[in-house]
């Protein structure tokens, strides 16, 4: 079908597109049609360059026959099965496999369909955890400006992202203020400098509301649909320090960081700095079945070990939770990752990449640039009166130049799949110089 076809299409107008201006996007849409490896091919034909790994989620890059091989088998010997009161032996394979890549301890591991899922599991268990020890009154939540934890009830009460709170009432929860200052960082290669102080805001919170009465602080450890924040050197080391003086669980939120984003298979890892609860989804399956998993640590776990042994822990799970078919994407994905040493390639790539993304910061309009591992963000100023048009500009400029990239606001962000080459990156930031100094 050609374009002019394909805008006729009448099936567009089904399709409740999410996160899409829906007019816009049916008036000029941009399809892609198939993938391989790191390229997207749009139904005229196009190759497109794959700068964000889907959306934070193709890790091991497109179209792997191992994992649709192993989907395919999984779902002709065992379709569905429910895991309530029941259980399959994929579910359980998974689980090990993925305690054995976890921050030390973390290993027991709560299934979901989605990273939104996986944030409200976590949020749960937090709040259970607490009670079922007899804190029951650790009933508040503490999340981050600009902070993105998902669309359900409880990721967007944590969440810090104005549009997606202002249309909906919200849990109570408070948030940190968020580590994003240009002023004093722009420009950092890395973690930068300025910033672990921000840390203290948790010592005020839990001032303000008596410490006893806090379950749960939820931070990504690099802010990622904000736009690519990395957290200032000894940020989550004082945050980790802050939770363990005053009882308070720390959550983060590893949907985009986990699975090999920064060089190590979590962040956690990476940092240094294991949190209680840890929440990831995305490349988990490297994007081809729905799926999350919360994990937590031994003791969370235990501590819901204690009831009669009939009685149910956790009154809490998915009809799809551990779905065989995701079990077998994960079992494959894990293979793969393992096989091509993909969880810590971010950090051989990481120095060219950062080197790369820096040399756009000549370009007129270009405020920052960020980076850490495999994920980069390029800033540029709000055009006067058109806040966001620079970054949209970008996104399209981008599409239509051959390179797929993610736009917040006006910032450019992008998180290639980790088998991306040394050339293919020197691509994606040389499209994105030509696309960026044609914007006005
Ligand atoms: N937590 C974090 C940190 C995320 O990045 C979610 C939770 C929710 O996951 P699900 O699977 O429910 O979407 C996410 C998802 C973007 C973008 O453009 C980022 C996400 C999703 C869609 C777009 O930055 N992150
Ligand atoms: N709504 C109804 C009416 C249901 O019966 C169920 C599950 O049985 C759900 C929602 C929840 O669906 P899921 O378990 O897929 O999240």
């Amino acid at each position: 079908m050609d374009e002019g076809a394909l805008r006729n299409h009448p099936d567009m107008d089904a399709f409740w597109m999410p996160f899409t201006a829906n007019r816009q996007f049916k008036a000029a849409p941009r399809l892609l049609e198939s993938a391989r490896g790191m390229y997207y091919r749009t139904p005229d034909g196009r190759e497109v360059l794959d700068g964000c790994a889907g959306l934070w989620c193709v890790n091991a890059g497109h179209g792997r026959r191992e994992i649709s091989e192993a989907v395919g088998r999984q779902l002709e010997t065992l379709d569905f099965a429910p895991s309530f009161q029941m259980g399959h032996p994929q579910a359980f394979s998974f689980a090990s496999a993925l305690a054995r890549i976890a921050p030390e301890g973390l290993d027991r591991i709560f299934f979901t369909n989605s990273g939104s899922e996986s944030v409200d599991t976590a949020l749960k268990i937090a709040l259970a955890y607490h009670r079922v020890r007899g804190e029951g009154q650790r009933t508040r939540l503490i999340g981050r400006e600009r902070g993105y934890h998902g669309v359900g009830f409880g990721g967007i009460s944590v969440g810090g992202l104005v549009n997606n709170r202002r249309m909906f009432p919200t849990l109570s929860a408070d948030h940190l203020p968020h580590t994003l200052n240009i002023a004093e960082n722009a420009f950092s290669k890395g973690q930068p400098r300025h910033g672990a102080h921000l840390a203290d805001a948790l010592e005020g919170l839990l001032n303000l509301h008596g410490p006893e009465t806090v379950a749960a602080v939820i931070v990504e450890p690099v802010a990622g649909s904000a736009g690519v924040f990395p957290p200032p050197v000894g940020y989550l080391e004082a945050l980790r320090a802050i939770c363990d003086r005053h009882g308070v669980l720390l959550i983060f939120d590893e949907v985009i960081t986990g699975y090999g984003r920064l060089g190590a298979p979590f962040a956690s890892q990476y940092f240094g700095v294991t949190p209680d609860i840890m929440v990831t989804a995305k490349g988990i399956t490297n994007g081809c079945f729905p799926m999350g998993a919360v994990f937590a640590r031994r003791g969370v776990f235990d501590a819901f070990m204690t009831g009669p042994n009939a009685a149910i822990e956790l009154f809490h799970g998915y009809t799809y939770s551990a779905h065989p078919g995701a079990c077998a994407a994960g079992l494959a994905t894990l293979d793969i990752y393992r096989r091509e040493a993909l969880l810590t390639r971010a950090g051989e790539l990481a120095a060219h990449f950062e080197a790369c993304a820096h040399s756009l910061a000549d370009l007129p309009n270009v405020i920052d640039v960020r980076n850490l591992g495999l994920m980069g963000a390029v800033e540029m100023a709000p055009r006067p009166g058109a806040p966001g048009a620079r970054g949209y500009e970008g996104l399209v400029g981008a599409f239509e130049a051959g390179l797929l990239v993610r736009s917040t606001g006006d910032t450019i962000a992008l998180s290639p799949p980790l088998i991306v080459s040394e050339d293919e990156i020197e691509r994606i930031f040389s499209i994105l110089r030509e696309v960026l100094a044609a914007i006005p």
